[in-house]
């Protein structure tokens, strides 16, 4: 077996994929050849990685035959065209889009979580959801002291959840604002995000729920095996430009004291508590931003249940929210 890997990034000039590349490099990925793909407009154009120039392919003709890794980060509809066509080519497609996250033979891996799930695979794994990964490495130290019952969840959703477009129509609207200029329309987010919250992020479903909801609860229950757990979601997008955060509300079987929460988390690995309310000591987005941890803080119990935890939880979305937890499922798979 050799010990370096052909890796290939779809979708590597877009904000997640930049993430791949640096997070690959930063972590010392073993590789011995890595290709980047996008799409037609940006194919031809160089991406620098480990000081080499790499030209960008054109996803559409490039073949991947003797690639081992394939971190795809191009969107649903691209990844159900090309991921298939990609794992039968022989290369494990480690895919960060929703396509194939509910698919029951595709496995939805959190390494914290569920790390056995990985080795399931038929050619594709699945990266969750940002917004359900660091709320599960959250739980997961926490439903091994008492099992969960039920979650209640708002989240405060950065702008790079909608990639680089998403970052400038915040920083344009921002701006035009402060500037005293005419705000310019929105085409990312249903309404202009400078200095306002919206409690809406991507579509609206039948019942009620935005798909970004709906999936926090279908992927929840996968990757925890928890099947029936009760679910609810409120997504809200903030105007922050990266870091999402998240209050949790989990009703326990039995009671969980927050000192005992603080400690399990204390010693869960991908973590960091921080949580010293006395000298204003909480996660924050710019804390998170940067680094691949998960930041837990204001945990706190219920003023009337004693089974009940309320806590706040922030992580970069483009980091542990995508990138690094797409390379941490590759690192898993090679050190196997
Ligand atoms: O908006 C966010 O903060 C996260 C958005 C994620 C997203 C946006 C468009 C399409 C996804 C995702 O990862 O679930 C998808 C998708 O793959 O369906």
């Amino acid at each position: 077996m050799s010990n370096a890997y052909s890796v290939a990034v779809v979708g590597g000039t877009g904000a997640v994929g930049r993430e791949m590349l640096a997070t690959l490099q930063r972590h010392e990925f073993p590789i011995s050849q890595l290709r980047i793909m996008a799409s037609a407009r940006s194919a031809g154009t160089e991406v620098e990685y480990d000081g080499k120039k790499i030209v960008v392919e054109d996803l559409e003709t490039a073949q991947f035959e003797g690639v081992d890794y394939c971190l795809m980060s191009a969107g649903g509809g691209i990844s159900k065209t090309h991921s298939p066509r990609i794992a039968q080519a022989g290369a494990v497609v480690i895919d960060n889009s929703s396509a194939f996250r509910m698919d029951p033979e595709v496995p939805l891996v959190v390494p914290e979580v569920n790390p056995d799930a990985a080795f399931k695979h038929n050619g594709i794994i699945a990266n969750p959801n940002c917004s359900t990964i660091q709320m599960v490495v959250a739980l997961q130290p926490l439903h091994e002291l008492s099992p969960m019952k039920r979650l209640v969840i708002s989240t405060y959703q950065s702008a790079s959840g909608a990639g680089q477009k998403g970052m400038w129509e915040l920083w344009n609207g921002v701006k035009a604002r402060v500037e005293g200029e005419e705000e310019p329309a929105p085409s990312t987010f249903a309404h202009p995000l400078a200095f306002d919250v919206l409690p809406q992020i991507d579509v609206f479903q039948d019942n009620g729920y935005t798909r970004e909801e709906m999936k926090m609860v279908h992927e929840t229950r996968k990757i925890m095996d928890v099947p029936e757990l009760p679910i609810s979601a409120t997504c809200v997008r903030v105007p922050v430009m990266r870091s999402h955060s998240e209050s949790v509300t989990i009703d326990f079987e039995s009671p969980v004291t927050a000192a005992a929460a603080r400690e399990a988390l204390s010693n869960a690995p991908g973590i960091k508590v921080w949580d010293d309310p006395a000298n204003n000591k909480y996660p924050l987005a710019r804390m998170a931003e940067g680094n691949e941890d998960t930041w837990v803080g204001r945990i706190r119990n219920d003023v009337d249940f004693p089974t009940t935890l309320h806590l706040w939880v922030v992580s970069d979305n483009l980091l542990k929210g995508a990138a690094s937890n797409a390379v941490q499922i590759a690192e898993l798979l090679i050190k196997a």
